[in-house]
């Protein structure tokens, strides 16, 4: 029997994307660890993914297509052939798309695999079929709206520059769950006496790991503190006025117009960060040699996300940040125009225009919020909207809906799976061939198979073959593998892609996309400068305005758990198990004034919905604010619901991105009123 260490990556919505290596052992893999040889992951890997095999052997995992016979939700289903299932699919279809017009079927899907083939497989068939198409801007688009408005397509700061700075700010962002490779330049940096500044709504881990000061923001209120850090260095005299002069456009008329209604004492006001604080801040910033920030995307997914990141990214302008090694900013790195997706995408498969449905609207949509025709088919792949979308109430009303056809590929009986009339078993990464990119780090890396599917499951784009053949289209993309598909897009993509060390990239060694010189300071913008004065933006130039709030007492931070990545890993009891139950963490204060004590069930509720949870009383937590702990499961809920029956289908100001944290609850204890 075989057995050797073979060269992966870890599929997963994360921004480190680690080179991985799995011991395989016959037909199945033993064994997991980082690969030492990736030049930014280095070996580490995650609590999550350190026994992937437990995950790719789990007994949980979907063997066989599955066909409902109970009700919708029930979880009742029959075994099929994947020839029956595919031939059901594809009558309902096209009774569907008789009746209704190919815009009824709407696809549904997001990031639980970041392959470029196995993520963007679906397109190319439902642009065939004429079905919807939807928005996907469920995570940061936001946050990157923000940036283009100021920065265009300028290149962000590969994280490693961090190491070189001497003042980080960690802003809004979870490191050690989130993005824990991130922590190796933070410590290096700290180790030559850089400071870290974390700012946060409330004490997290990685503020109690990396941080020498921490900045406690009222939710949703980082723009107005940047404006005061802006104000703050016009006053102490700490811009770089070269800098402004030479590359900016737009300072004056924001020093001049904005600047000033923003002194620290208004500021404290508005994010109950004391004026004192505002000023040190200021200073440190200002006199930093080389100040960095990483960017989280907590902070953007408010009602004002898109001007928060606009504020932000003006930041390193007024200091020269950009032109300095280790200064600049890393919020998402959009890696995506190295390649010439369209390729799989293929849009040029669409006749005319269809229909657009914003995946934050799902509920909305499925329950009689589009315009004509209803939508009477869904295809959900690598997603779990039933957990991870806004507005669970909502969701669920649309996902039991009699008269809608449910498809869903997956890997494991997710609540969303439990509402599909046709379940189709999905291969994971150790089962099928991808290449990956990350929007953390410039690495870029291909993973071939290194075990056959188990039990029946198949990988998304042989399924979408499948259903290609199935609805009678004959093009050539559908009789390709994964594996050509990858050969065809490497060949084909622009020039970034070709100053890869191909070798290395064809025997599935992580390889880096190469850096222009200077890449921080080559401004693609259309002016060429850095565009603090927008005047394609209304208001031209960016301002504070407040989130949207509701009439709850409290803010609800969902923030990202240790032990889960979204909604996956919740099929791991051990992981499960680590995260605890269902917790929410308030202010002692708080509790003692609302009589709730340590481990009573509580509820959390506004006008959408009520999730009960388990009470953890920590001063970590400031007054005002409640910490949910990621993403769970319907099935391990203490009551009947999750975290999102209580988020809102609310769009951002700009970018169509989500607002989960923007989210107002009142909290009592479970059994009164
Ligand atoms: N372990 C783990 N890793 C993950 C994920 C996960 O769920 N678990 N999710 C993955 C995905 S899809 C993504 S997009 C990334 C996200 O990674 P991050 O950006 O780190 O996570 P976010 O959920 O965006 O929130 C980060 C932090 O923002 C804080 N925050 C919320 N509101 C505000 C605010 O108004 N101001 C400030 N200053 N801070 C605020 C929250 O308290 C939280 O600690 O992580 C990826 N990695
Ligand atoms: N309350 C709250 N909600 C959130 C967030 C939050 O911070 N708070 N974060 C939001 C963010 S940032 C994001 S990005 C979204 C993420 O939303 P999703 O992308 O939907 O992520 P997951 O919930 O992890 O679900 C992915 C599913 O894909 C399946 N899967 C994995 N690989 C494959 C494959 O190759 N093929 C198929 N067919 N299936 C596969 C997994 O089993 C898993 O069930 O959630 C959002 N939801
Ligand atoms: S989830 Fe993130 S940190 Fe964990 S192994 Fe995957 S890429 Fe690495
Ligand atoms: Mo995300």
């Amino acid at each position: 029997m075989s057995n050797e260490w073979k060269k992966s990556v870890c599929p997963f919505d994360c921004p480190d994307a680690c080179g991985l290596l799995l011991k395989v052992e016959g037909e199945k893999v033993t064994a997991v660890k980082g690969d030492p040889a990736h030049p930014y992951t280095r070996g580490l890997l995650c609590p999550k993914m350190a026994h992937y095999e437990r995950s790719i052997h789990s007994p949980r995992r979907l063997k066989q297509p599955l066909v409902r016979t109970g009700k919708k939700g029930a979880g009742e289903f029959r075994e099929a052939s994947w020839q029956e299932a595919i031939g059901i699919i594809g009558q309902r279809w096209r009774q569907i798309i008789a009746e209704y017009g190919g815009e009824a079927i709407l696809p549904v899907s997001y990031a639980g695999t970041m392959g470029l083939v196995q993520r963007n497989a679906g397109h190319a068939l439902f642009h065939k079929l004429g079905a919807s198409r939807l928005e996907r801007t469920l995570c940061s688009s936001a946050k990157g709206y923000g940036w283009e408005a100021v920065m265009g397509g300028t290149l962000q700061a590969e994280p490693d520059e961090a190491a070189k700075s001497d003042l980080i700010l960690v802003w809004g962002a979870h490191t050690l769950a989130t993005n824990i490779h991130f922590l190796h330049p933070v410590r290096q940096a700290k180790s030559k006496g850089a400071k870290v500044w974390v700012i946060e709504t409330h004490i997290t881990e990685t503020a109690k790991l990396i941080a020498d000061r921490t900045v406690l923001v009222r939710p949703g209120t980082d723009g107005a503190l940047a404006l005061g850090i802006m104000h703050e260095l016009q006053r102490q005299g700490l811009l770089d006025s070269d800098f402004l002069h030479r590359w900016v456009s737009g300072f004056e008329r924001l020093a001049a117009e904005v600047l000033p209604r923003y002194s620290p004492a208004k500021v404290a006001a508005i994010t109950g960060v004391p004026a004192t604080v505002v000023t040190e801040l200021a200073e440190a910033y200002g006199k930093a040699a080389a100040p960095f920030i990483r960017q989280g995307s907590g902070l953007y997914r408010y009602g004002n996300g898109a001007m928060t990141a606009r504020l932000i990214s003006c930041l390193p302008a007024l200091v020269g940040a950009y032109a300095k090694p280790g200064g600049g900013t890393l919020g998402d790195l959009s890696t995506g125009s190295a390649f010439n997706t369209s390729m799989i995408t293929r849009e040029d498969f669409i006749d005319k225009p269809t229909r657009i449905v914003s995946i934050n609207r799902l509920g909305e949509a499925l329950t009689g919020g589009v315009s004509e025709p209803p939508i009477m088919g869904l295809y959900v792949y690598h997603s779990n909207p039933a957990s991870v979308y806004p507005d669970q109430n909502s969701v669920l009303r649309g996902l039991s809906r009699e008269d809608l056809f449910t498809v869903v590929h997956e890997r494991f009986m997710t609540d969303t799976a439990l509402y599909a009339d046709i379940v189709l078993p999905a291969t994971t990464s150790a089962e099928h061939d991808d290449a990956y990119r990350s929007y953390g780090h410039y690495g870029l890396q291909r993973a071939t198979a290194c075990i056959p599917p188990i039990a029946e499951a198949k990988s998304n784009w042989e399924t979408f073959c499948l259903l290609a053949g199935e609805m009678g289209f004959a093009e050539p993309i559908f009789r390709q593998s994964a594996a050509e598909l990858l050969d065809q897009l490497f060949e084909k993509s622009g020039s970034w892609l070709a100053g890869v060390d191909w070798q290395k990239l064809q025997a599935g060694e992580a390889v880096t996309l190469p850096l222009p010189e200077n890449y921080k300071m080559q401004f693609r913008t259309a002016s060429g400068k850095i565009e603090i004065v927008n005047p394609r933006e209304t208001p031209e130039l960016p301002d504070w305005f407040p989130p949207y709030g509701g009439s709850g007492e409290f803010s609800l931070m969902t923030a990202p758990s240790l032990y889960s990545l979204n909604s996956s890993f919740n099929e791991s009891a051990e992981l499960v198990a680590k995260k605890g139950p269902m917790s929410l963490t308030m202010n002692p204060l708080d509790a003692n004034r609302l009589v709730l004590s340590e481990g009573q069930r509580v509820v959390a509720c506004n006008e959408l919905g009520e999730v009960t949870f388990i009470l953890k009383i920590a001063d970590s937590v400031p007054g005002g604010v409640v910490v949910a702990d990621g993403v769970s499961w319907l099935r391990d809920a203490p009551g009947r619901r999750t975290i999102n029956a209580l988020t809102s289908q609310r769009l951002t100001d700009r970018g169509k991105g989500s607002t989960f944290y923007d989210t107002k609850v009142d909290v009592r204890a479970e059994n009164c009123c």
